[in-house]
C-alpha cells in the first residue's frame, strides 16, 4: 500500500491557541487524518506560537504592525500561507479582519470558528452581547470565511444554555469546551469531502445547510 500524503492544515492564531491545541491533539491521535503544516500568527508574542513550537510544529509570525495597509499585510500573509501548500486554512482566534487579497486565494478552503450563534452577534464581545440581550442560549459556529465579517455560510453550530449568574467568562468557558470538538469535526467533514462551499451556501452530504449550519447537541 502506498502511503497517501495527509491533508495539510495551516492554522492562524492571535492569542492563547486553545483551539489550535485541540487540532494538535486530534492530528496526533489520528482522529483527524491531517497534518499541521504551519501555525502562523499576526502577533509574534501569541502564547499559542510557543505552544505549537513546543509540539514540534513549524511556526511563523507576520506582524500586521509592519505593514502600512490591511492589503499589504494580507499579501504577505498570503505568500507565507501559500508556501505551506495548505489543503485547508483554519482561523482559530485570529483577530485581524481579512480583505479579499487573502480570502480570494483560499476561497472555499478557509474556515473560522466564531463564539456566537450566527447570524447573531458577528464581530467582537459576543458573550457580553448575548448576556446583555437576555438570551437564554449561546454557542459557537464554524463557517466558511467570505469577505463579509462572520457572514460566510455556517457549517456546524452547537448551542449551550446561559445559566443564571453567568458572566462573560463563565459563558465563554462553557462555549469554548464545545469549540474544541466541533471545529475538528467540521474540518473532518471538509477533509472527507462531505462539506463544500457552493454558490447557494455550504453543502453537507449534498444538502444546502441553513443559516445556522448543522446544529449538534453539546457534549
Ligand atoms: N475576515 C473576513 N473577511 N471575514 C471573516 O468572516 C473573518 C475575517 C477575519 C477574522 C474572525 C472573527 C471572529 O470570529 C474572522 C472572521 C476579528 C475582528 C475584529 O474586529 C472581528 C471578527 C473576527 C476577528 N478585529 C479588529 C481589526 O481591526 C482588531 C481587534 C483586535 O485586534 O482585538 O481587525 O470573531
Ligand atoms: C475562541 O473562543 C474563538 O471562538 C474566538 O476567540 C477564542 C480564541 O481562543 N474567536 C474570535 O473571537 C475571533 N475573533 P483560543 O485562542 O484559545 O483558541
Amino acid at each position: 500500500m502506498t502511503a497517501e500524503a495527509r491533508p495539510r492544515l495551516v492554522i492562524l492564531i492571535s492569542g492563547r491557541g486553545s483551539n489550535m491545541l485541540a487540532f494538535i491533539d486530534v492530528c496526533r491521535s489520528g482522529e483527524l487524518n491531517a497534518e499541521i503544516a504551519l501555525v502562523l500568527s499576526n502577533n509574534p508574542d501569541a502564547a499559542g506560537l510557543a505552544l505549537a513550537a513546543e509540539a514540534g510544529i513549524e511556526t511563523a509570525a507576520v506582524n500586521h504592525r509592519d505593514y502600512h495597509s490591511r492589503e499589504a499585510f494580507d499579501a504577505a500573509l498570503t505568500q507565507r500561507v501559500q508556501a505551506a501548500e495548505p489543503d485547508l486554512v483554519i482561523l482559530a482566534g485570529f483577530m485581524r479582519i481579512l480583505t479579499p487579497v487573502f480570502i480570494s486565494p483560499f476561497a472555499g478552503r478557509l474556515l473560522n470558528i466564531h463564539p456566537s450563534l450566527l447570524p447573531k452577534y458577528p464581530g467582537l464581545h459576543t458573550h457580553q452581547r448575548a448576556l446583555d440581550a437576555g438570551d437564554t442560549e449561546a454557542g459557537a459556529t464554524v463557517h466558511f470565511v467570505t469577505p463579509e465579517l462572520d457572514g460566510g455560510p455556517p457549517i456546524l453550530q452547537v448551542r449551550v444554555p446561559i445559566e443564571p449568574g453567568d458572566d462573560a467568562d463563565t459563558l465563554a468557558a462553557r462555549v469554548i469546551r464545545q469549540e474544541h470538538w466541533i471545529y475538528p469535526e467540521a474540518a473532518r467533514w471538509f477533509i472527507e469531502g462531505r462539506v463544500k462551499l457552493t454558490q447557494a451556501g455550504a453543502e453537507l452530504d449534498g444538502q444546502i445547510l441553513d443559516q445556522s449550519g448543522q446544529v449538534l447537541a453539546p457534549r
